[in-house]
């Protein structure tokens, strides 16, 4: 039975709005603090008032929340269980083990003198020590910044140089669809630019790498004589908790900083209202701890609520398309929570890679990442979930820390490619382009009026630029950046977004890092990219780019400038089409328009709407010429 069904919901949403503070104050009793908190929210999102702080007199530590809390209850339960690339290869930790494992690598930090405050970067396959390495520094009170092992060495090193980091913690290689990682490789390279003291290399394929005296330590070889307890750090509820690095609209990727308890409270209290964790649950978020969804729903999620999670380190096609199922199967998982572009991909390849499995162990499916359209929905349902199980289709951000607009199961009913309502306590609104509050069924752009304990706090080593990003747009108002449409029983369905975020395969790409990384190379003019629409990825990089004078865009110079984006930032934002034209749609001011640009992408071949300010009207045929 729901824990939460629609009488305790509506009564959670009664309190919400009646008694906002002792609301918030209440879901804060389930955490452990060394001082409970007596202040819930204070903030403001005027510039002259700027300020946002959760709980901030309370104190706390994450580790303890995840580790040693659970201990006498359920030491000897399963706390993360190793699902490795080969099937069957993994491992299980229990709440003991990686308690103890926890400790070992928060002592070893303490060894090289990091403590509070101080930023380490983690850069790891999907192995139970990145979470250790998590929880290591919550424990000492060090700041994670934890780099998606498929980001390339030169944006480990800008990340590296941007926090200002004093160690980093890889692993030797990683290994995914059968491929190897050359995690350590990468960190030479990246170190190369941005050198840091120390860097911690944990064993996962045991091959050879190469090691720099004085610098880098193998974990394996220290590891015995580190101690299995350490003290925790008494930390802040405002103390910062970790750095997520996220791309947006324009410039490099911003350093996304969440605070401790704030980020705890809403983690906790969120996979527990969405997942309903019961004791015997085994509980399966593909994501990688790379990206926010790992961090709060791989790792601080479940192991504050002493759930089983599992932690993925395969694709969903290795050894086969059967892999997600087979595994579910295998490990009896009973949560499942996936990305749509996952799920379109699997959709493809047939039913028969699924019903061949029993899944009858799932009784909770879930979504996240992008917009799921209404025929991978139906698919999910009726061939994935048999038709017997609900969906929660889980709207968040890494700003937001946990998710925001989300169906509560068993309460909440469901409506195929809707993300349904805002929690209790989320107040969204959708608002015309001049900021005006819309009423009723409407399509729009998606603000939060009202802070949540999850929200982000700041852009690291940049307020100024965490302001101007968010609370500009529409003066008073959080701004997703995403669109959105409200139908007439108040449910949202999220269009995606309305910025120059692309949302590859549920993973945001920033069009501004993608055309300076073109830009770069010495036979690129300019460019300018936006997103399409893209059967399984959802949205995909389409990048125009225009030549240096005299120089021809063969197929040889679009595998050039792939690779060139493949090393600045990483394959995913490798764009999909390179579209060269002789010049770009732009405005007498000279400003690219990329509206045009964007239908170009989008195929059409006219309906480009006001063409008048463009200051040679003539670029659009042209462009229209040269498409492949
Ligand atoms: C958690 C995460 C955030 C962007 C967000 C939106 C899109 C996420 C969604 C969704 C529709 C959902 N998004 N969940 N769109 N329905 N259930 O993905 O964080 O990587 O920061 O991306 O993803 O566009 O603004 P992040």
């Amino acid at each position: 039975m729901a824990r939460y069904g629609p009488a305790e919901v509506e009564a959670l949403r009664q309190q919400a709005e009646s008694d906002p503070d002792g609301f918030w104050l209440d879901l804060a009793k389930r955490l452990d603090w060394y001082r409970p908190p007596t202040k819930a929210g204070d903030w403001s999102y005027n510039e002259d008032d700027f300020h946002i702080e959760w709980y901030a007199d309370g104190q706390l530590n994450l580790s303890v929340n995840c580790l040693d809390r659970q201990l006498d209850a359920r030491g000897d339960k399963v706390a993360l269980i190793f699902e490795a690339d080969e099937p069957g290869t993994g491992r299980s930790l229990t709440y003991r083990e990686i308690y103890e494992e926890t400790c070992r690598f928060a002592n070893l930090l303490k060894s090289y003198d990091i403590g509070r405050g101080d930023r380490v970067m983690i850069y790891m396959p999907m192995i139970p020590e990145a979470a250790a390495a998590m929880l290591a520094c919550a424990r000492i009170g060090a700041v994670h910044s934890v780099c998606f092992g498929g980001f390339s060495p030169e944006s480990l090193a800008g990340r590296i140089s941007d926090c200002d980091a004093c160690a980093v913690i890889t692993a030797d290689e990683g290994v995914r669809g059968g491929k190897i990682i050359p995690l350590k490789l990468n960190v030479d390279e990246a170190l190369k630019e941005s050198p840091v003291p120390t860097c911690i290399v944990v064993t996962r394929t045991g091959n050879d790498v190469p090691m720099t005296e004085g610098r880098d330590v193998l974990y394996s070889a220290v590891r015995e004589a580190l101690s299995t307890e350490c003290e925790p750090e008494v930390m802040n509820a405002e103390d910062p908790l970790f750095i997520l690095y996220t791309s947006g609209s324009t410039g490099k990727p911003k350093g996304v900083v969440h605070t401790t308890g704030g980020y705890a409270v809403w983690a906790a209290t969120t996979f527990d209202w969405i997942f309903q964790p019961q004791a015997s649950d085994i509980f399966w978020c593909t994501a990688d701890v790379g990206w926010i969804t790992g961090h709060t729903y791989v790792v601080y999620g479940p192991l504050m609520n002493g759930a089983t999670s599992i932690m993925f380190d395969g694709v969903p096609n290795y050894p086969d398309f059967g892999r997600f199922w087979e595994t579910v199967d295998r490990l009896g998982v009973t949560i499942f929570y996936t990305a749509p572009t996952a799920i379109r991909a699997l959709e493809r390849e047939g039913d028969d890679w699924v019903t061949r499995y029993s899944r009858e162990s799932i009784r909770l499916l879930g979504t996240v990442g992008e917009p799921i359209n209404p025929d991978a929905w139906e698919w999910y349902w009726r061939v994935v979930g048999g038709g017997r199980v609900p969906i929660v289709d889980t709207w968040w951000q890494t700003e937001t820390g946990a998710a925001l607009i989300s169906p509560l199961p068993g309460s909440t009913p469901m409506k195929p490619g809707s993300a349904t309502q805002p929690l209790p306590g989320i107040h969204a609104i959708l608002v015309d382009e001049h900021g005006k509050e819309l009423e009723g069924a409407v399509s729009g752009n998606l603000c939060l009026t009202t802070s949540w304990p999850g929200q982000m706090r700041t852009v690291w080593g940049d307020h100024k630029r965490f302001f101007d990003t968010y609370f500009t747009t529409y003066r008073g108002r959080y701004f997703t950046g995403d669109g959105c449409r409200r139908d007439e029983d108040g449910y949202y369905w999220i269009t995606g977004r309305v910025d120059d975020v692309i949302n590859v395969s549920g993973h945001r790409v920033g069009s501004a890092e993608v055309e300076s990384s073109l830009v770069s190379h010495p036979l690129v003019a300019e460019a300018a990219v936006v997103g399409y629409p893209h059967d399984i990825k959802g949205s995909a990089v389409y990048a125009f780019v225009t030549l240096n004078a005299g120089e021809e865009g063969t197929d040889a110079v679009r595998q050039e400038l792939i690779k060139e984006v493949r090393h600045d930032i990483g394959g995913l934002a490798a764009p999909e089409k390179i579209h060269f034209t002789p010049a770009l749609p732009k405005t007498r001011s000279g400003k690219i328009m990329r509206r045009i640009l964007r239908k170009i992408a989008e195929g059409a071949t006219d309906g480009f709407g006001d063409t008048s300010t463009l200051a040679d009207p003539s670029v659009v045929d042209a462009l229209l010429a040269g498409r492949q």
